[in-house]
């Protein structure tokens, strides 16, 4: 990262004297203090529980210095009213000094593949770099802004909503060169109550954009009343400026054309809806100057990102929302949240499966236990706890639930029931039934969503 540290007290207004400190640069910002290394700079932000509790172990770990909304003794520290506005801001600050394009990308579903997408078409011809993981929300996105390698000429950047101003929050800070709304979705998968409000949300991706930044569209009425006079904006579809033709449908690949290029495109991926998204990449990737050529290959080579938080459908219809990207406390609370405001389906019970979050370090377990208070039988009918620190919590989800409602499967050193676990979801999971899971990567609950899926 190219910054120092008396540059960000700068930037952020640090409202203490400084002066004392050494002007050195900062290798990075971590708000996780599991992963602060030598030289970073501590974020203490309000997750699960107030990230001012974990700064004595950043400092363990070898921080240079940490924000702080109030004043440290022995430790260099800066002083903000808000950690979270600072990273904001400094997020900010960051674009405009490394003068590095940023293209946005939002939309119900397909934003994450329409990003991997861009991302590798400019990847043919600039340093470019895009969101990790889920990245895409008030944090993750000045996450992401404040991580890109030194040099980074393009920046691909996921935005995500899920309240109305997430999206007008997101774009003010990263004011795009271009960005794509890729499609207004479900209303009831996205709880905004009504596909209008989704539009209306999506389309305050203006709010960061000049007037001669590009945004394209769908050729989907329901934004149509959102497009200010004066903008530049381009629609995609059937009849709009941009459209496939040719669409083949092969067992793993699509192939087709675009009414802006010369030669017909393939994509290793199924599902009409990813030729829009490759179109509406190749279409920026071509205005930012790649060239035919490279974009052709690097459709054709795709590497896409698998198994975030998405909505898939079980072989008996059921609706899983699988989670199983990072594991922290504060993580798990708000899928939790997110998933307790998504309405049952008529008939149909919610079931939520958790598993250990690992290096949560000695308080682990009590982290774990922290997660009752998300946790109400108002919102969900059925819990699968599997793991080894998750116990405490399934205890307490017993007394809250009862018996019947809550089932807990081991995992240790010792004795290992994924199987049953899995057996118990096959046979419990009725069609009209919603499924989240959520738990570290290394617990394996990939291998139930698929085995559910497929
Ligand atoms: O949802 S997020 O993962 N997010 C990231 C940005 O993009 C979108 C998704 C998210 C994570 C968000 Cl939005 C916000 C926060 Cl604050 C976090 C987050 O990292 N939260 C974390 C904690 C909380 N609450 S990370 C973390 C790790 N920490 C426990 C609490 C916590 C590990 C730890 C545990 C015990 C000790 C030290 C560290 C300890 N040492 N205890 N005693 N000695």
């Amino acid at each position: 990262m190219k910054l120092s540290l008396h540059e960000i007290a700068r930037v952020v207004g640090a409202k203490n004297d400084i002066s004392a400190l050494a002007d050195v640069r900062v290798n990075k910002i971590e708000f996780d203090s599991r992963l602060i290394e030598a030289g970073d700079l501590f974020l203490p932000l309000k997750g699960a529980r107030d990230g001012h509790e974990f700064i004595s172990v950043a400092f363990e770990q070898g921080a240079l210095a940490t924000f702080s909304e109030k004043a440290l003794i022995d430790k260099p520290y800066l002083l903000v009213d808000d950690c979270l506005v600072a990273f904001q801001k400094l997020a900010s600050y960051y674009l405009d000094k490394t003068e590095v394009d940023v293209l946005a990308v939002t939309g119900s579903n397909g934003k994450t593949t329409t990003k991997d997408m861009l991302h590798d078409l400019l990847a043919t011809t600039y340093k470019t770099y895009k969101t990790q993981g889920n990245y895409n929300n008030e944090i993750g996105l000045p996450y992401t802004v404040l991580s890109m390698p030194d040099e980074t000429q393009k920046l691909v950047l996921e935005m995500g909503q899920d309240h109305l101003g997430d999206i007008a929050l997101l774009s003010e800070i990263a004011r795009p060169k271009v960005a794509v709304i890729t499609l207004i979705g479900e209303a009831h998968l996205e709880f905004f109550g009504s596909r209008q409000k989704i539009a209306q949300g999506k389309m305050q991706m203006l709010a960061g954009m000049a007037k001669d930044s590009l945004l394209l569209l769908p050729a989907d009425e329901i934004v149509d009343a959102f497009i200010p006079q004066g903008q530049l904006v381009k629609r995609f579809g059937p009849g709009a400026d941009l459209y496939v033709t040719d669409l083949l449908e092969e067992k793993e690949s699509l192939s087709f054309r675009v009414n802006f290029l010369d030669q017909t495109l393939t994509i290793p991926v199924t599902g009409k809806y990813n030729a829009t998204n490759a179109m509406v990449a190749a279409y920026i990737a071509k205005l930012e100057g790649v060239a035919e050529e490279q974009i052709v290959t690097a459709l054709a080579d795709l590497q896409l990102t698998r198994n975030r938080t998405e909505w898939k459908k079980a072989h008996n219809g059921a609706d899983i929302l699988s989670d199983v990207y990072n594991a922290n406390p504060t993580a798990m609370r708000l899928i939790l949240e997110t998933f307790a405001h998504i309405p049952r389906n008529e008939s149909g019970r919610k079931l939520v499966v958790l598993a250990d979050m690992k290096e949560l370090g000695p308080t682990s377990q009590a982290l774990h236990e922290g997660m009752i208070d998300s946790l109400s039988p108002d919102d969900f009918d059925q819990l699968y706890l599997y793991g080894q620190d998750i116990k405490g919590l399934a205890d307490l989800a017993e007394a809250k639930f009862g018996q019947q409602a809550v089932h807990y499967f081991v995992k240790n050193d010792q004795q290992d029931d994924f199987d049953q676990l899995v057996q118990a979801l096959q046979s419990d999971l009725g069609e009209k039934d919603q499924l989240l899971l959520k738990g570290s990567n290394s617990m394996n609950l990939a291998k139930i969503v698929d085995s559910l899926t497929n």
